[in-house]
């Protein structure tokens, strides 16, 4: 059931100069892109604090690109949700508008929205850990097993570019992520379990820093006490309404 949305929430977003949204796989789930830590069980074998970091893909990389491999055929043949549609709504609502995103499906971007911070990488590049050269998927081979980079005398290993635990943010995204949270006037974490760092101390930097802090999850996750409002749903029916009210109070002034 979707929540009554208050309407201090229109009145806030209407009179904001910076909106901010901060994702995380919630948003990919009414998709059919699983969670990480969703009940749903799919990744029993492939858990991503076991598997998503560097000793873990130098001691066993068939596993981890046999796990990247379903992902990236889960995430090829779904679509983009009402969700990720109704976020690009809103960058074309709030001139003001940030996207930052913990996914890295590339589904936001088929959305339309255009502006996206993707602090943990994008699951469509590779890179060769030898030598850096950048891979698409386009240029992997197709068969099973751990793909070598194909440069003159390297056959390095090639990964997936994504941020595992114990790597850095990329620099560029990251402080720009932080400057949006600083300076959001209503800051929306939707989807995100909110336990991974340095990502979920975003929602707590922009609070801190004076802006409306809305959560939207179906479940209450350790960031829900320190919000000023809990939209307890599916963000992708929470979001469409939200930008509904929004283009009525436009309208209607
Ligand atoms: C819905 C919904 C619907 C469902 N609508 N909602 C101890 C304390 C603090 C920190 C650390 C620590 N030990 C280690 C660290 C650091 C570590 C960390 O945070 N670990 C914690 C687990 C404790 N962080 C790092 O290592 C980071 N780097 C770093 O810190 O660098 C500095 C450093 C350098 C050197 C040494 C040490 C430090 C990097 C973190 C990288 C995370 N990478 C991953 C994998 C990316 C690649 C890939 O996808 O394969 O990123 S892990 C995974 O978790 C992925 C996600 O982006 C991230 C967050 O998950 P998310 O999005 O929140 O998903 P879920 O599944 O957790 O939650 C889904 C939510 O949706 C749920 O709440 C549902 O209820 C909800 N939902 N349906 C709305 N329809
Ligand atoms: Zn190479």
């Amino acid at each position: 059931m979707t929540p009554p949305i208050p309407d201090t929430l229109i009145s806030r977003l209407t009179s904001a100069g910076a909106v901010t949204f901060f994702t995380g796989a919630g948003v990919s789930a009414e998709s059919g892109v699983p969670t990480f830590r969703g009940t749903d069980g799919i990744w029993a074998k492939f858990k991503p604090e076991e598997l998503a970091n560097l000793s873990a893909f130098m001691k066993n990389p068939e596993l981890v690109w046999e796990w990247y491999r379903a992902r990236k055929t889960i995430i090829a043949t779904v679509r983009p949700n009402a969700g990720h549609f109704a976020l690009a709504a809103m960058e074309a609502l709030f001139p003001g508008c940030t996207l930052i995103t913990q996914n890295i499906d590339n589904l936001h971007r088929r959305a339309g929205s255009r502006h996206i911070l993707e602090l943990h990488g994008n699951i469509e590049r590779n890179y060769c850990l030898k030598c850096g050269a950048p891979y698409g998927d386009e240029d992997l081979p197709q068969t099973e097993g751990v793909p070598r980079c194909s440069r003159a005398g390297c056959a390095g290993l090639i990964r997936p570019d994504v941020v595992w635990f114990g790597e850095m943010l990329p620099e560029d995204e990251w402080d720009a992520a932080v400057r949006a949270s600083a300076a959001a006037d209503v800051f929306f974490s939707v989807g995100t379990s909110g336990i991974v760092y340095p990502a979920a101390s975003l929602p707590l930097t922009a609070k801190q820093q004076g802006a409306f802090l809305v959560e939207i999850n179906p479940e209450p996750t350790s960031l829900t006490r320190s919000v000023d409002l809990f939209l307890q749903g599916l963000s992708g029916e929470i979001l469409p309404a939200i930008v509904e009210r929004v283009k009525e109070k436009r309208i209607v002034g």
